[in-house]
């Protein structure tokens, strides 16, 4: 018996490399140094993967090229819970909690990421999107009056057609749906994260903009979007140097980890700020006038392998020394033999020559990127944060429950290699 085309049965991770391809092409129209930086990424990883034996340990050049993650902010648990509605759909699920308000340069969000969570799933595709919720109940950031009307306004507006959330909430239920209905569903997914064209009320967004530039981003205007979109690289300095060679200017570092003659660790992230685009702004006497939002960007990242607890708490010690890279040996072995037999980091049963790749994000590197992608700091008023914001908190206002990492990463690696 022959299946036509159209009908053939699309499960979760078809789906969600067919939304990280949409998501892709979209972005690259929206967003022309992205093209270049994809480009550039290409090459590093198969000039890198030609150069050295091994190299594809951390991921199949196939998987490695494909592999993607987003960013959109939300303002409310009601709009995070949507979010969570939709992903579902993908087998995208919250992994973590992120808190923001915590980094060195405090961002008023707190954060979680949705991806998949098993390893036959991250294998296929990994597609991740961090997530960050504006942390509206802190008042350090909203005081009382500012914060009803951040909520009013939220209440107002509607950023998932609520079709579009039945019709994930089905796909998610049924496991997939045919290839036709596929097309379709992506499709309106992927427009749903398109950077929207109606025009912005200026006297609220520069309202906001004077308590932080991520919450008029988040809550001064009617809808979310893509705020980026990473490819994954093997050799994240040589892409660094590369996109620099060609004229796009990268922020001062790489994030994270320090490149060290040891084995790859968790995440190392680098960014650049897109051009200004085109929007429209209505004055407060109702006029519409030409302005300019800044408020994409681009970033890359290289990953290595997850860390234990105990890496972890290894890894903060070494990134508290002076000289990060000069310290590293000090914390970390050499070789992943001693790094499975130090319990440092994961390997699939156990076996050294199989690293479980970090899949995470890291809170430093997600403020950093955070802030060097804006043009002014968040003002902080000197009062107790009674928000009570917490991972519970957050599974619970938004009814899903939030994995935790440690969790998912043993229950690989006590799976056999
Ligand atoms: C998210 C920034 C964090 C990462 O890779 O750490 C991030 C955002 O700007 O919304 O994407
Ligand atoms: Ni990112």
């Amino acid at each position: 018996m022959s299946t036509q085309k159209g009908q053939e049965r699309q499960v979760g991770w078809q789906l969600r490399a067919q939304f990280a391809a949409g998501l892709s092409a979209m972005y690259a129209g929206e967003v022309p140094a992205y093209g270049t930086l994809v480009e550039v990424s290409g090459q590093v990883n198969a000039d890198y993967v030609a150069r050295l034996s091994g190299a594809e340990r951390l991921g199949s050049l196939r998987r490695v090229t494909a592999e993607r993650h987003g960013a959109i902010r939300v303002g409310s648990p009601a709009e995070l819970a949507a979010v969570a509605d939709l992903f579902a759909a993908f087998g995208m699920y919250p992994v973590g909690y992120y808190d923001l308000r915590r980094a060195a340069s405090p961002i008023p969000v707190i954060s979680t990421a949705f991806r998949p969570i098993d390893a036959n799933e991250l294998a296929r595709n990994p597609f991740r999107v961090f997530t960050s919720m504006l942390a509206i109940r802190d008042p350090r950031y909203f005081d009382p009056d500012l914060r009803t009307r951040v909520e009013t306004f939220l209440g107002r507006r509607r950023l998932f057609d609520p079709a579009l959330l039945a019709w994930a909430r089905i796909i998610a239920a049924e496991g997939g749906c045919c290839a036709d209905e596929a097309r379709g569903f992506v499709g309106a997914a992927v427009a749903a994260c398109a950077q929207a064209r109606e025009p912005i009320d200026k006297a609220w967004y520069d309202e906001l903009s004077g308590v932080s530039a991520v919450a008029a981003d988040i809550a001064g205007v009617g809808s979310t979007h893509i705020n980026h979109l990473t490819p994954r690289v093997l050799d994240i300095d040589e892409l660094y140097r590369r996109m620099s060679e060609r004229g796009v200017t990268m922020i001062d570092a790489i994030q994270g980890p320090p490149r060290t003659d040891g084995r790859a660790v968790l995440l190392r992230q680098t960014s650049f700020r897109a051009l200004a685009e085109p929007r429209l702004f209505r004055a407060p006497n109702g006029t519409l006038v030409n302005g300019s939002l800044r408020v994409r960007f681009g970033e890359v990242e290289a990953r290595g392998v997850a860390l234990t607890p105990r890496g972890r708490e290894r890894y903060d010690a070494a990134m508290a020394a002076a000289n990060p890279a000069a310290a590293w040996s000090h914390h970390f072995p050499s070789t992943d033999k001693e790094m499975a037999a130090d319990g440092l980091a994961y390997y699939r049963g156990g076996d050294p020559s199989a690293p479980i790749v970090y899949e995470d994000f890291l809170p430093a590197s997600a403020a950093g990127i955070f802030r060097s992608n804006l043009d002014s700091d968040t003002q902080a008023d000197d009062v107790a944060d009674d928000s009570g914001y917490d991972v519970q908190w957050l599974a619970g206002a938004i009814g899903h429950e939030i994995h935790d990492p440690y969790t998912l990463y043993e229950a690989l690696s006590q799976e056999t290699a």
